[in-house]
């Protein structure tokens, strides 16, 4: 199944969210990056910070099989996973990994393990990445807690993800969730 736009828009700006160093690819040092930056961010949390040096190392591995001279472009990174979607083996699996991966993220940006996120466990999430637009954190927030209780449950946080990178449908929303520079769409 091709790509659409929307789909083709989303891949982009989480490509671009992870692209720490705006270099236009993705290598092994922009994940070491990422790692270092919420280890700083969470280094009040000795137990997220064996986390995150467990996990972030293997968010690299799954990049590493697209990388051509050890660089992921973009349009590889949209390339291959437009072709996961191509069997539903490989979706299933492109799935399952994306979720394991997001519950893992959902457990470290909830600082207090409480299973919600606040606003202020979002934000200090986001700076890792270097995003501190408060206007654009609140909208992220807002499209998170789908019940609008001022916390984010784990099956929202899980469902609005598995919506952003799987749906192909421009009415689901949330296509702001990693582009601050476009957070008016
Ligand atoms: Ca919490
Ligand atoms: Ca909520």
């Amino acid at each position: 199944m091709e790509f659409n736009s929307f789909m083709v828009k989303k891949y982009r700006s989480y490509f671009g969210f992870l692209d720490v160093y705006h270099e236009g690819f993705i290598t092994k040092a922009t994940f070491d990056q990422i790692c270092e930056n919420l280890c700083r961010v969470y280094s009040a949390s000795p137990e997220k910070v064996r986390l995150l040096k467990a996990e972030v190392p293997k968010w690299w591995v799954h990049f590493q099989d697209l990388a051509e001279n050890g660089k992921v472009s973009e349009q590889r990174y949209i390339d291959v996973i437009q072709s996961c979607f191509f069997l539903p083996t490989t979706l299933k699996t492109y799935r399952d990994n994306m979720a394991r991966a997001f519950g893992i993220i959902f457990d470290i940006i909830d600082v207090d393990g409480d299973n919600y996120i606040s606003i202020q466990e979002l934000r200090k999430y986001y700076s890792a990445f270097g995003c501190t637009d408060q206007k654009f954190l609140r909208k992220v927030f807002e499209a998170l807690d789908i019940n609008r209780n001022g916390l984010i449950s784990k099956e929202n946080y899980m469902d609005v993800n598995d919506k952003y990178f799987f749906s192909r449908d421009s009415n689901s929303g949330c296509a702001f969730l990693f582009d601050w520079s476009r957070s008016g769409d």
